[in-house]
């Protein structure tokens, strides 16, 4: 791949298709679900609960209420042979793990949709040990979930993306979500916050905290919901207001063939690491029609089309959903970071299978995801929604990729649920 600086200009660069298509077929190891609507992989997450440097997947299916006998838990899997280590209560669409003086926790939450009239937020605490414990912390109001330790405490601290304009951060965890009174709530100027996330932008060594508020209008703009996502800094307490911000940064809203689409930006946001090489961490932003890579460093009011350093268009357009997961990890091993894009609606020979673009860093500029791309993970099947979800997991024998496509059909069960791990070196190869 050439790789060229294009921001500022206008028109994207002809679209030359050559990466090499995986299928599952090809993957290291796999895990699934035979249970119709229990939509296994809806959430994923690596960490490493015992510390031996081998990391564990937390897993989540749902959101599931109108399917008979679907699953409605939260599996621990190994994250090297993906095969179950326990159990619990609880579907999960968002997943944080953390550390509490007692031990390790993880929390565990299913973000809020116009189908469900409520949303919950469960905790466990000690999942791998003799006696984990489920609790039960509300059931409304929550889009996503963090833990990070944001006082400096040494103990993870929550912070929860609320449907009532707020990020809620708690010292610890709360007794109960919403009664409990946070340390901090923070709010953007006209928008919820639908994710949520803890990163150091500007490598002070001090965590900032980051929300992804998509409905949010640019004032200087059409005011079409272009989105933006929120950088607040240390120390958190009482009411944050969106002017308390250390910056605001706006997506655009989006025109093609006629239609207007609104930008959503901040869909998602996630730490991507340094991708090109200057010290500072980019942050991962998904909007409605394009991904997003920028260094939230600077403070003040930016746009990331004056700014970012990266924008990946849908291979198909927005109904690819470029950027619903995404993570770096270095696949060759030249010391680059490499960038790996989900895009659950992405398509191949017509049909919305869903994917997982890996594009070889240093990337920056603005392409077409399937331009970009030297590997595409794709499902055998339609509606899988591959790419719905992503992590990378450190193994007994180096990195690797989880991929989740809960769309998944296993056997007669629709919507039942998969994952697959592709070790880096399969993906070196492909
Ligand atoms: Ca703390
Ligand atoms: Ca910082
Ligand atoms: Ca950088
Ligand atoms: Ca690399």
């Amino acid at each position: 791949m050439i790789v060229t600086l294009l921001l500022g200009c206008p028109d994207a660069p002809t679209p030359e298709v050559d990466y090499s298509l995986l299928r599952p077929d090809s993957a290291d190891a796999t895990a699934a679900l035979a249970t119709s609507g229990s939509r296994f992989g809806a959430g994923l997450r690596a960490v490493d609960f015992d510390g031996n440097g081998v990391d564990e997947l937390l897993v989540g299916t749902g959101p599931t209420t109108d399917v008979e006998g679907a699953e409605s838990s939260t599996w621990v899997l190994d994250g090297a042979s993906l095969t179950p280590l326990a159990r619990f209560e609880g579907a999960a669409t968002a997943l944080s793990a953390g550390m509490t003086d007692a031990g390790p926790v993880f929390v565990s939450a299913v973000s809020w949709e116009p189908a469900l009239e409520s949303a919950t937020l469960r905790r466990v605490d000690d999942p791998l040990g003799p006696s984990p414990t489920t609790t039960l912390l509300g059931m409304d109001r929550v889009n996503d979930v963090t833990l990070a330790d944001l006082d400096g405490d040494g103990a993870s601290d929550l912070v929860v993306a609320s449907l009532e304009q707020g990020l809620y951060v708690y010292s610890g965890l709360p007794e109960t979500f919403p009664e409990s009174p946070p340390m901090a709530q923070l709010t953007a100027f006209d928008s919820h916050f639908l994710s949520a996330a803890a990163m150091d932008v500007d490598g002070d060594g001090v965590d900032e905290l980051l929300g992804g508020a998509w409905m949010e209008d640019d004032p200087e703009a059409d005011r079409q919901e272009e989105g933006a996502v929120y950088v607040f800094e240390a120390p958190f307490s009482g009411d944050v207001a969106a002017s308390d911000a250390r910056a605001v940064v706006y997506g655009t809203r989006h025109v093609a063939n006629g239609f207007i689409y609104e930008g959503e930006t901040g869909r998602r946001v996630s730490d991507g690491g340094d991708l090109d090489g200057d010290g500072l961490p980019e942050t991962l932003i998904a909007a409605k029609t394009w991904f997003w890579g920028a260094s939230l460093a600077a403070r003040g009011t930016q746009r990331l089309t004056e700014m970012a350093l990266l924008r990946l268009d849908g291979e198909d357009g927005h109904h690819d959903e470029p950027g619903e997961s995404a993570a770096t990890l270095d696949v060759d091993g030249d010391g680059v970071l490499d960038l790996l894009v989900g895009a659950p609606g992405a398509q191949v020979s017509g049909y919305p299978v869903g994917a997982v673009y890996l594009l070889y860093g240093p990337v920056s500029g603005q392409w077409d995801l399937g331009a970009a791309a030297e590997v595409k993970l794709a499902a055998a099947t339609p509606d899988d929604e591959l790419g719905a979800t992503l992590a990378v997991v450190r193994g007994p024998d180096g990195l690797g990729v989880v991929v989740g496509a809960p769309g998944t059909q296993a056997g007669s069960d629709t919507e039942a649920g998969a994952l697959w791990l592709w070790g880096a070196a399969v993906l070196a190869g492909g």
